[in-house]
Formats: structure tokens, C-alpha cells, sequence
């Protein structure tokens, strides 16, 4: 059983070592497809760009694209979390807002603001509760009633986590503590706590109990130290 902890807790390690501080999955839309993203009323275009080839295209209004993050990821960890965007012409009033998932039933939704014929940057920074979990990122459209509405460009949408001196992710080095002190918040905070690895050694072996092979390897392995154990008598 010691072993196999230790197995599982390696296996964490690689998965922090291996992680990057981009949590948004084609946030640039470099791909030139919508890979990572689900909405309606969208299109990736090479027309428009703020960096690199492509941007995302809504052309209507009460549209948008969403992504659900790989992992949950604490709001003390988070060093910038927000997109650019502009209107692909003078016309209309475009509004744009973003809406994020977090470790409660009511999502946020931020200010709406209004795009311009310029690339802007919308920080969704200010908007993140303290000692939360955030899951997901929406990035939606609106129009204001009476007026016109243009086409916006989406691009560069990056969630990027705090790393440490060696280049992991800050929660690495620096488990968030409010909440294991508050105790408020029973959910894993890292990869590096002892909840954590104990879920993951009984999703392992219950995992391992499930390859029938092991199982007949333990089995076998169970009737061999029996057999010694009484050859030693
Ligand atoms: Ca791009």
C-alpha cells in the first residue's frame, strides 16, 4: 500500500511538472477552428486578428462561445484571466460581457462594455470572488434595443496561473491556506495534499482491482505467501 501511494503521488508530480500556466484551451483561435470552444452565432475568421492569423467572429448578437477549464482552478493562483475584442466596423452599439463558473450554483456575470473599431482588452480580474474555484469562462454578445449591432472579433481569450521561481504553478509551492483553516471548502485544493493523494491511491486501486490481470497477479502473489508461510513451519 506504501508503494502504491508513492506510485500515485509521482504520477501527481508529473502532472504538475507537465501542466502549463495557459488554462485556456486555443484561447487565439490558432488552430483556425473552433477547437475547445461551444457557442452559437460564431465563426473563426483569418479577416481579423489581434495576434497570430485568426480571431473568433460573433455575428449576432445574444451569441457567443464558452469553455469548461481542464480543472478548477483556485482564485489565488490566478495572475491574468481576460480577452481582447472589437467591432469589425464603426456601426451599431456591440456590447460584449463574460460570464464565469465558479464553485457555486449562481455564475458571474461581468459588466457589459462596448466594443470599438480598436482591439480592447476585457480583464475579468476584478470580477473573481476571493477563495473560489473558477470552471468556466463565457464570452457572450448583446445589443442595446433600438439601436444597430455589428459584428465583434474575439481573440487571445488566456487564463494564466501564477508560477513559482522553479517554474511550477504557484499552487505547487504554495498550497492556498485560508481555506483548509476555514475549512470551509472540503475540496482538493492541490495535488499535493494529503485528501488529494489518498482519492487518488482508492481511484487507482479500485482501478487496478478492475484489470483482471492484477487481480490474478494478487491473487497468485496472496497464494504464494501462504504456501511460503507454511513451507516455513
Ligand atoms: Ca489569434
Amino acid at each position: 500500500m506504501v508503494l502504491l501511494l508513492l506510485c500515485v503521488s509521482v504520477v501527481g508530480i508529473d502532472e504538475v511538472s507537465a501542466t502549463s500556466n495557459e488554462f485556456i484551451v486555443n484561447g487565439g483561435f490558432e488552430t483556425g477552428d473552433d477547437t475547445g470552444w461551444t457557442g452559437r452565432y460564431y465563426d473563426v475568421t483569418s479577416e481579423f486578428a489581434h495576434s497570430g492569423l485568426y480571431s473568433l467572429q460573433i455575428f449576432s448578437s445574444d451569441g457567443g462561445v464558452w469553455q469548461d477549464l481542464t480543472k478548477p482552478i483556485s482564485s489565488a493562483c490566478i495572475k491574468n484571466f481576460g480577452f481582447w475584442h472589437r467591432k469589425i466596423s464603426d456601426y451599431g452599439v456591440s456590447l460584449i460581457y463574460a460570464v464565469i463558473n465558479y464553485d457555486s450554483p449562481e455564475p458571474i456575470i461581468c459588466d457589459a462594455v462596448e466594443s470599438t473599431v480598436d482591439w480592447q482588452y476585457y480583464d475579468i480580474m476584478p470580477y473573481i470572488p476571493a477563495n473560489t474555484q473558477i470552471e468556466s469562462i463565457m464570452i457572450w454578445t448583446a445589443k442595446v434595443w433600438g439601436e444597430g449591432w455589428e459584428e465583434v472579433c474575439v481573440d487571445d481569450v488566456s487564463l494564466v496561473v501564477k508560477l513559482s521561481d522553479d517554474g511550477a504553478p504557484w499552487w505547487y509551492n504554495n498550497p492556498p491556506q485560508s481555506q483548509n483553516q476555514t475549512g470551509n471548502n472540503q475540496q482538493s485544493e492541490g495535488w499535493l495534499d494529503w485528501r488529494g493523494i489518498s482519492q487518488r491511491a482508492t481511484e487507482t486501486l479500485k482501478r487496478l482491482l478492475g484489470n483482471p490481470w492484477i487481480l490474478l497477479l494478487l491473487i497468485a502473489l496472496i497464494v504464494w505467501l501462504g504456501s511460503y508461510s507454511i513451507r516455513r513451519r
